[in-house]
């Protein structure tokens, strides 16, 4: 049987190893490094459409499993046909397992070896997640990449706790793996936790490669620790994995952690923070953050991101854009939307660029100097 998911890698950079390659998947062929915009249930955030994601780069979306298992219910997305077809996204699709979701949305949640017990936040209901229940969800779902249920634990916990819980995420994968119904179509990644106990991160990356996922999410990171930690387990951890397959940093989206997972060998990111920030009107741009609803943008008829050839930034000032956000329209945010995507898709654009030119550090250099 072949792979869903396989990876080519095309060339390393010079002073960093930072990797330029292509992910192979049944809806595509797609260049990575890349980042991944989210659209936790079945819709982009900030109400960008397919068309609209597809103009602006991106290649592979986010769903999450936890929302759709709920809302409108797995059964549901496979009668429409799956995911794809459900919300008319022809290219890649990922969606996370839920656990990470449950741990941080569920109430009364309760861990056993089984699985997860929880209480649905929106009607009280009581719900187990396995680490079956989640892949069976996700063959449901119809993703191109499936994630292992895992638990992610605060990065400060304590070391008998991670351990416990390193452990019973490897024996969750195995589990999972063993569920997996369409593994010829759908690519299972295993997720290497571990906190900051570089130990722990080495136990679990043995434990997971040794079960031969076709990629490997790296999680628990990004959730309060420095960026000097981050930057300390990604560059422990991703010598460990097999160089034949992608990496996944989970939930880090800024562009000076994004530059620095690269360098550390990182091929794939999510995060919300884009679409987040731009629901307040928040736009990142090459001199840091420009937060549009100020007063000083009142008569600033310049785009958000003089630099940038997005559509919001070709088309719309700041004075407009305040405007759309003191008068609580809703375009405002589409705009800032678009234009946050489209400012990290063509960031990674210049990544790729940079390691096939070997000047990544220059390009590091120039982002860290001027994005602020
Ligand atoms: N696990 C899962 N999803 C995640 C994370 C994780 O650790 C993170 C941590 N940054 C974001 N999303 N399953
Ligand atoms: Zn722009």
């Amino acid at each position: 049987m072949e792979p869903a998911i396989k990876y080519r890698l095309i060339k390393t950079e010079k002073h960093t190893g930072a990797r330029l390659g292509e992910l192979m998947t049944p809806h595509g062929t797609f260049a990575t490094p890349m980042f991944m915009p989210v659209g936790t249930q079945a819709a982009m955030k900030g109400a960008i459409s397919p068309e609209e994601l597809d103009e602006m780069g991106s290649q592979v979306i986010l769903a999450n499993t936890y929302h759709l298992w709920l809302q409108p219910g797995a059964d549901l997305i496979a009668e429409a046909g799956g995911l794809h077809r459900f919300m008319n996204w022809p290219k890649g699709i990922l969606t996370d397992s839920g656990g990470f979701q449950v741990f941080s949305l569920a109430k009364n949640r309760r861990l056993t070896e089984e699985g997860v017990h929880f209480r649905n936040a929106v009607n009280g209901d009581r719900l187990f997640l396995s680490p079956e229940k989640a892949i069976h969800i996700q063959n449901q779902l119809g993703p191109d990449i499936m994630m292992s249920l895992d638990e992610c634990p605060p990065f400060f916990e304590s070391y008998d706790y991670v351990k416990h819980s390193v452990e019973r995420t490897s024996r969750w994968a195995e589990r999972g793996l063993k569920a997996h119904a369409h593994p010829d179509y759908q690519g299972l990644f295993g997720i290497v936790q571990g906190a900051g106990y570089e130990d722990l991160r080495r136990e679990s990356a043995r434990d997971l490669v040794s079960l031969d996922f076709p990629g490997y999410s790296i999680g628990g990171l990004s959730v309060g620790e420095s960026k000097d930690e981050m930057n300390r387990i990604l560059a422990l951890t991703t010598p460990l994995l097999p160089t034949s397959k992608p990496r996944y940093l989970m939930g880090v989206g800024t562009a000076d952690s994004l530059i620095d997972g690269v360098i550390r060998g990182v091929d794939m990111f999510d995060c919300v923070l884009p679409t987040r920030i731009a629901r307040k009107g928040t736009c990142m741009t090459t001199h840091g953050r420009l937060v549009v609803k100020n007063a000083k943008y009142a008569r600033d008829f310049r785009p958000i991101d003089p630099d940038c050839d997005c559509y919001t930034c070709q088309h719309y000032s700041r004075a407009y854009l305040r405007h759309l956000f003191k008068a609580d329209e809703d375009f405002g945010l589409r705009l800032a939307s678009y234009h946050n995507l489209y400012f990290l898709h063509h960031l990674m654009k210049r990544v790729r660029q940079a390691i096939q030119n070997d000047s990544l550090l220059d390009l590091r250099a120039e982002v860290f100097d001027t994005y602020g």
